[in-house]
């Protein structure tokens, strides 16, 4: 008998249509690959959708290959992940769990002296019991953990799984620390299997009494960092398991997704020239046809603004040798000559002009309207006309030039120019 492990799918996370393309054909290959193997069930802890209510065409997408999965007699068992979760709506994954295509784990009931106590569900063809929590919001789930009746669920006899979602202190990662951890010790014990959601890499560790820790980690990407670590190497897949009475064997699937390329440029202690010389030499003879290309560029200008490293024309000579998506990350380039000095303030607002009163003195230019008072008073509603979110029903088309006559007028320039 053997059963899939698979998480924080994310659908819905790619808004470019190529990256959303690749994130929807690696589900489907996921689900298909169960198919064909034919899992007995398939696990899902969490984040299965990037957002509780995913746009019309996510969901439709979703439902028809959930469809081909319950027609093909395979149960899927999940909990709610904190993407996917709503304290005060309903969820897709509620819709999915209404018309039986998925089957939420979590059976649990609150005691008077403050216990919760969990039901396992048990999976008709093998036996096997299943439970497990979700991945809610802002640490509250931890505060289910720390009620919840471990010892009966231990009790229990059997092969038992359990699924959560959320990250845990005491396993070794490669990544950085993510938010709140809880300890090991927490999730119930003497459970054949801990399927776990939300750490984005795969990861299985065995422990006393927790023999099979595992994060199967996103099939593609849920964050943007996971596009990079794609491009470093990063193997993504899903999770499969052999069993009989005890776990036989754990085994991660890759499943492919695209070609990278990544350009990383160290800006320290150069100037925005140089660093400009570079970028163009390092896009110029690369073959990016079809890839996701990274460009990074990192590191603090001797001298220059960040806004000097000109990665318009990197971008639009990587687009015209057709890379699949250029994506630039200048998040961690800084320049000596001109950093933003933080403010403090007591709303958004105060925040916003005390930071602008802050910097404008660093700036140099011909235009004395936009130095000084008159610099801070434009500056702030600009930010505030630009800030402006798509109003209901509003398409892009409608929206982009509507925010930039208003900001062009604020700026006292002609639209025709
Ligand atoms: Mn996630």
């Amino acid at each position: 008998m053997k059963f899939a492990h698979l998480s924080d799918v994310h659908l819905g996370f790619q808004k470019h249509e190529s990256l959303q393309n690749i994130e929807q054909q690696v589900f489907e290959k996921i689900l298909d690959e169960c198919i064909t193997r034919k899992v007995n069930f398939i696990l899902i802890p969490g984040d299965l959708f990037h957002v509780n209510i995913p746009e019309m065409r996510i969901q439709k997408f979703a439902f028809a290959k959930f469809r081909q999965v319950h027609d093909a007699g395979i149960p899927i068992y999940v909990v709610y992940g904190s993407h996917d979760f709503s304290p005060v709506s309903n969820s897709v994954i509620d819709l999915l769990a209404e018309i039986g295509y998925i089957r939420k784990v979590t059976n649990a009931t609150s005691h008077e002296e403050g216990k919760i106590s969990l039901k396992c569900l048990i999976d008709e063809k093998t036996g096997t019991k299943i439970t497990g929590l979700s991945g809610l919001k802002v640490g509250k789930d931890r505060e289910w953990y720390e009620k919840l009746d471990r010892s009966s669920l231990e009790a229990e006899q059997g092969l038992k799984i359990f699924l959560f979602h959320g990250g845990i202190s005491d396993m070794k990662t490669d990544s950085g620390i993510d938010g709140d951890q809880m300890p090991l010790s927490l999730l119930p014990k003497g459970f054949s299997y801990h399927a776990g959601g939300h750490m984005h890499k795969f990861n299985h560790q065995s422990f006393d009494e927790y023999s099979n820790v595992v994060y199967p980690g996103t099939p593609f990407a849920g964050y943007h960092a996971d596009l990079e670590d794609n491009a470093n190497g990063q193997k993504r897949g899903f999770v499969l398991v052999e069993f009989d009475d005890e776990i036989k064997s754990v085994d991660f699937i890759e499943i492919e997704n695209t070609k990278y390329e990544i350009i990383e440029v160290d800006a320290n202690n150069r100037k925005a020239e140089s660093v400009n010389q570079e970028l163009s030499e390092k896009t110029a003879d690369i073959d990016v046809v079809n890839k996701v290309v990274i460009v990074k560029i990192q590191g603090e200008l001797m001298s220059g603004k960040t806004a000097d490293i000109d990665v318009s024309i990197v971008r639009d000579n990587l687009n015209d040798k057709d890379a699949l998506v250029v994506n630039v990350s200048k998040n961690q380039l800084t320049s000596k000559e001109y950093s933003i000095t933080e403010a403090k303030g007591s709303n958004k607002e105060e925040i916003e002009i005390n930071v602008f009163s802050e910097n404008i003195g660093q700036l140099k230019f011909d235009y004395p309207e936009l130095l000084d008072k008159s610099g801070i008073k434009l500056a702030s509603k600009l930010l505030q006309e630009l800030g402006q979110s798509k109003l209901e029903n509003e398409n892009k088309n409608e929206y982009i030039p509507r925010i930039r006559d208003s900001a062009l007028a604020l700026l006292g320039l002609d639209d025709d120019s």
